[in-house]
C-alpha cells in the first residue's frame, strides 16, 4: 500500500535524536526519571522557580549544541528530497522535538509541534530570537529592555501546541503516515495515527520497542532507528515492496 503513497506525514519523538546521544524521556534512566516534569515542562514551574527552570533548559541546550544528527535524521532528509523530486506529493516532518538535528540534517519541511531549544521568547513583549546562550533571569529581552521576561520557546504540559491546524490538514491528506521513535505517550501527538487512519492512510510505526498506541498502527518495525528507519526508506523508495 504505501508503496503508491503520494501525501506523506511523518512524526517523530525522542528516539530519533537517541543515537545522537540526546535523552528520551520515558525510557530507563529517561529525563522524566531524573527530572519532574510539573516542576520543569509546566508555566506553572516556570512561574514558581524561574531559575530552576531555565538552568534545565540551559544544561540541555548546551548539550544539544555538541549533538550532530544521525543516520536516522538523514535517511529522512533524503526521503523528503527524493519525495520532492519525483513530485510524488506533499511531505510533512512533524517533530515533537525540540532539538535542531533535523534542520541539521537538510529536511525542510518540518514543523516543531513543541518549539525549539535554540530560540527564546520573550513573555513581556513576544519577541522571539535564536539563542544559543544559557537562559538567566537577570538577562534582558533584545528587544524591549526588560529583565526576568525570557523563556525557552517549548511548549510546556498544559499550553497549546504549535501548528496544529496546518498538522490535522496535512493528516486530513494523508495517504501514509510514520512514526518514528515516540512513545506515543503524550497528546495531542499520540492521536495523530487516529487522524491519519481515518483519512484512510497507510500507518506505519518504527522504533525501539512498542509504544502506548502500537496497536493502531497497520505496520511496525522495532529497533534502533539508525537500522530501521533507513531500511524501511529504502523499500519504500527503492525495490521491492514497503512492506512484508
Ligand atoms: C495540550 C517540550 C491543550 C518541552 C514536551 C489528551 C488530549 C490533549 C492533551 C492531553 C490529553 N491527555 C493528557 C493531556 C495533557 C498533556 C499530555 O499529553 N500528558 C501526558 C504525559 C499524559 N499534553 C499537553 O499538555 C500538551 N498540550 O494538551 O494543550 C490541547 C488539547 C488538544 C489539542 C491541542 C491542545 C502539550 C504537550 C507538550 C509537552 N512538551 N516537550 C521539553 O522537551 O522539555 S513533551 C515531551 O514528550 C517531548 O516533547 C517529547 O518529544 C514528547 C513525547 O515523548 P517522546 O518523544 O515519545 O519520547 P519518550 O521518551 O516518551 O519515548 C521515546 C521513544 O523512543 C520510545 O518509544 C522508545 O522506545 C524510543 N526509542 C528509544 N531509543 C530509540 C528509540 N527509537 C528508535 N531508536 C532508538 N535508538
Amino acid at each position: 500500500m504505501s508503496g503508491q503513497a503520494s501525501n506523506i506525514v511523518i512524526l517523530t519523538g525522542a528516539g530519533i535524536s537517541a543515537e545522537s546521544g540526546l535523552g528520551t524521556f520515558r525510557d530507563a534512566g529517561g529525563i522524566w526519571s531524573k527530572f519532574d516534569p510539573m516542576k520543569l515542562a509546566t508555566p506553572e514551574g516556570y512561574a514558581a522557580d524561574p531559575d530552576t527552570v531555565l538552568d534545565f533548559y540551559s544544561a540541555r541546550r548546551a548539550n544539544l549544541l555538541e549533538a550532530r544528527p544521525n543516520g536516522a535524521h538523514l535517511a529522512l532528509a533524503q526521503l523528503e528530497q527524493a519525495w520532492m523530486q519525483a513530485a510524488r506529493g506533499q511531505f510533512l516532518l512533524v517533530t515533537q522535538n525540540i532539538d535542531d538535528l533535523h534542520e541539521q540534517a537538510g529536511s525542510a519541511s518540518l514543523l516543531h509541534m513543541h518549539g525549539e531549544l535554540l530560540k527564546t521568547r520573550c513573555t513581556a513583549c513576544g519577541h522571539l530570537f535564536t539563542d544559543r546562550e544559557p537562559l538567566a533571569v537577570p538577562r534582558v529581552c533584545p528587544s524591549c529592555g526588560q529583565a526576568g521576561t525570557l523563556r525557552p520557546h517549548v511548549v510546556w504540559f498544559g499550553e497549546m501546541p504549535l501548528g496544529m491546524d496546518q498538522i490535522y490538514a496535512a493528516l486530513e491528506q494523508a495517504d501514509l503516515f510514520v512514526a518514528v521513535g515516540t512513545s506515543g505517550t503524550v497528546w495531542p501527538a499520540a492521536g495523530f495515527v487516529q487522524e491519519a487512519r481515518a483519512a484512510g492512510a497507510w500507518t506505519v510505526e518504527l522504533t525501539l520497542e512498542p509504544g502506548e498506541v502500537s496497536a493502531l498502527f497497520d505496520e511496525r518495525h522495532y529497533g534502533p532507528a539508525t537500522e530501521v528507519l533507513p531500511d524501511w526508506v529504502q523499500r519504500l523508495t527503492g525495490a521491492g515492496p514497503a512492506h512484508a
